[in-house]
C-alpha cells in the first residue's frame, strides 16, 4: 500500500474551489439556480433535457423502444444540456429538476405539464404511461423493479466511486481505487450470475431493468467506460458480454445511444433530436462535416 496522506480534516469543512479537480467549474456545495435561463420547448408531447451520458441514454433508449412499438405518444424533443458549462443550474432546468442533473423530462401531453427527474423514475413513469417494458404480473414486476433499483443504487459506486478515482481524480489513491474496483467487480459478478440463469435481467422479457443497466454495465463490459476494460477484466463476465451484444443489436438501442451524444464518431452523434428523420439527416458528420 502506498503512503497514507498527511491530510487531517479540519473541524469544519470549507469550500476550496481550487481543490475541485476536473469538475471544479460546476461542482458546488449548494443547490439552486445560478442564473435565469428558460428551457426551449419543441412541438412534441415529451420534452427531454439531457446529454448522452449513461443516465441520459437510459431515457433515449426507452423512448426509441416505445416509438419502435408504435407508441406515437412517445414522440419527443431531446434538447442538449451542456453540464460542463453549467446549463443544469439555469432557472428553467432547476424548475424541472431541483437536483440539477440530467436527465429531466417534461410531459406536456396533459392539461398541466408533469415534471419527472431521476432516470429510474423517468423509466418507471414512461413504462406505466405507455404500458410497456414493465411486467404487470406481481412477481415479474417485483423482479423488474428490484433490478431497476439495484442499478440506481449500484451505479454511483461505479461512476462516482471507481470511475472518479481511477480516471478523473488528480492523484491516484490506491485505497480508493482498490475499494471501488472490488465493489464494481462484485457488481459485475452479481449481474453475470443472474444472466447465466435468465435471458434478460428480470426474466424472459426485455424490461426497463435492462434499459437502465445496459448504459452502465453493458458499456463497462464493452470497454467504453474509464479505459478500465483490462484493469477490471471485463471479458471474464461472459454472460454480461453476450447480453450486452444482444441489446446492442436492437435498432432502438442503437438510436438511443446516438441522441444528445457529443463525443465519438461524428456519424454517431445526434446532438439534438426533434424528429425521427433526424437520425438520417442531422448527425454531426452531416451538419458539421470536417473541413
Ligand atoms: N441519480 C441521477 C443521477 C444523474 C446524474 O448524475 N447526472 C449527471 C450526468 S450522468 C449530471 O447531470 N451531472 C451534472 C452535475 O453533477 O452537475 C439519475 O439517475 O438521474
Amino acid at each position: 500500500m502506498t503512503e497514507p496522506s498527511e491530510y487531517a480534516p479540519p473541524k469544519v469543512w470549507t469550500w476550496n474551489k481550487a481543490n475541485g479537480g476536473r469538475f471544479a467549474k460546476t461542482n458546488r456545495p449548494v443547490a439552486g439556480a445560478t442564473h435565469e435561463k428558460q428551457l426551449p420547448v419543441g412541438r412534441h408531447p415529451l420534452q427531454l433535457y439531457s446529454r448522452g451520458t449513461p443516465n441520459g441514454v437510459k431515457v433515449t433508449i426507452m423512448l426509441e423502444e416505445l416509438l419502435a412499438l408504435g407508441k406515437s405518444g412517445a414522440e419527443y424533443d431531446a434538447w442538449l444540456i451542456d453540464i460542463g458549462e453549467g446549463d443544469q443550474f439555469g432557472s428553467g432546468f432547476v424548475a424541472v429538476n431541483p437536483n440539477s442533473k440530467i436527465p429531466a423530462l417534461l410531459d406536456r401531453s396533459g392539461a398541466q405539464p408533469i415534471r419527472v427527474f431521476e432516470s429510474g423514475a423517468i423509466l418507471l413513469y414512461l413504462a406505466e404511461k405507455f404500458g410497456a417494458f414493465l411486467p404487470s404480473e406481481a412477481s415479474s414486476r417485483a423482479e423488474c423493479l428490484s433490478w431497476l433499483f439495484w442499478q440506481m443504487g449500484s451505479a454511483p459506486y461505479l461512476g462516482g466511486g471507481f470511475g472518479h478515482f481511477y480516471a478523473y481524480a488528480p492523484t491516484k489513491i490506491e485505497y480508493a481505487i482498490d475499494r471501488f474496483a472490488m465493489e464494481v467487480k462484485r457488481q459485475l459478478d452479481v449481474l453475470d450470475r443472474r444472466l447465466a440463469e435468465t435471458r434478460y435481467v428480470a426474466g424472459d422479457a426485455y424490461t426497463i431493468a435492462d434499459i437502465a443497466i445496459f448504459p452502465w454495465y453493458g458499456a463497462l463490459a464493452k470497454g467504453w467506460q474509464y479505459g478500465a476494460a483490462e484493469f477490471l477484466g471485463v471479458q471474464d463476465y461472459k454472460h454480461v458480454q453476450s447480453w450486452a451484444d444482444m441489446l446492442l443489436d436492437r435498432p432502438a438501442v442503437k438510436r438511443g445511444r446516438m441522441v444528445n451524444r457529443t463525443s465519438g464518431e461524428p456519424s454517431s452523434q445526434l446532438r439534438e433530436r426533434h424528429d425521427a428523420s433526424d437520425f438520417a439527416t442531422k448527425t454531426q458528420d452531416k451538419i458539421a462535416p470536417a473541413i
